[in-house]
């Protein structure tokens, strides 16, 4: 899961020590633990507005998936189309705090592309709305900060494309 599990798991497999490549990695997942932490902390706390703003970007460049036919048309969907959105927010909070992309890999990408298919889900469109997540958060945080969490939102939007 995080890095220093993954380590010691590897370590243990092989009845050895931790190899100074694996400590330096722990050193750095130490030292910018504080940055990540202090990321996690404000995503979690604006997580309706950054949801909110997000859904609203999304829904002006995509009418169409809120419009008549659409896959968020209509109260109910759109509530869950934004309830989605809550969902990625929170497994990238998972991932800065891991430092590690796989707890948002194992929840919430493994199996989704044949999920939202079969939903007929354009997950294109919950692709640019992860994007949007990213932009919206990005306006909240340092040009630091912002970059870390960059990377978790990109994965993310790749992932879903
Ligand atoms: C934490 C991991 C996790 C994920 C990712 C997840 C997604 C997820 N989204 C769903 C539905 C849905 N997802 C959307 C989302 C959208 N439709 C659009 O056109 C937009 C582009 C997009 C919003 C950005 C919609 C509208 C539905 C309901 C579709 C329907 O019932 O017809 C469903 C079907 C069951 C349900 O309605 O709850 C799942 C399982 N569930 C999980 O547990």
């Amino acid at each position: 899961m995080s890095i220093v599990t993954k380590s010691i798991v590897n370590a243990d497999a092989e009845a050895r020590y931790l190899s100074p490549g694996e400590l330096d990695r722990i050193k750095s997942f130490v030292t910018t633990g504080e940055r990540r932490l202090r990321i996690a902390q404000t995503l979690t706390d604006s997580r309706e507005r950054i949801v909110k703003q997000a859904g609203d970007r999304l829904f002006q460049k995509r009418p169409d998936v809120v419009s008549p036919g659409g896959n968020a048309y209509g109260e109910e969907l759109t509530a869950t189309c934004l309830r989605d959105l809550d969902y990625y927010l929170r497994l990238v909070t998972y991932g800065v705090v891991a430092g590690d992309v796989t707890p948002i890999e194992e929840i919430g990408i493994v199996g989704v592309r044949e999920m939202y298919k079969s939903l007929g889900t354009p997950i294109e469109a919950v692709s640019a709305g992860v994007n949007e997540l990213k932009n919206v958060a990005a306006s909240l945080l340092s040009g630091e900060d912002a970059a870390e969490a960059n990377a978790y939102f990109d994965y993310v939007v790749g992932s879903l494309q």
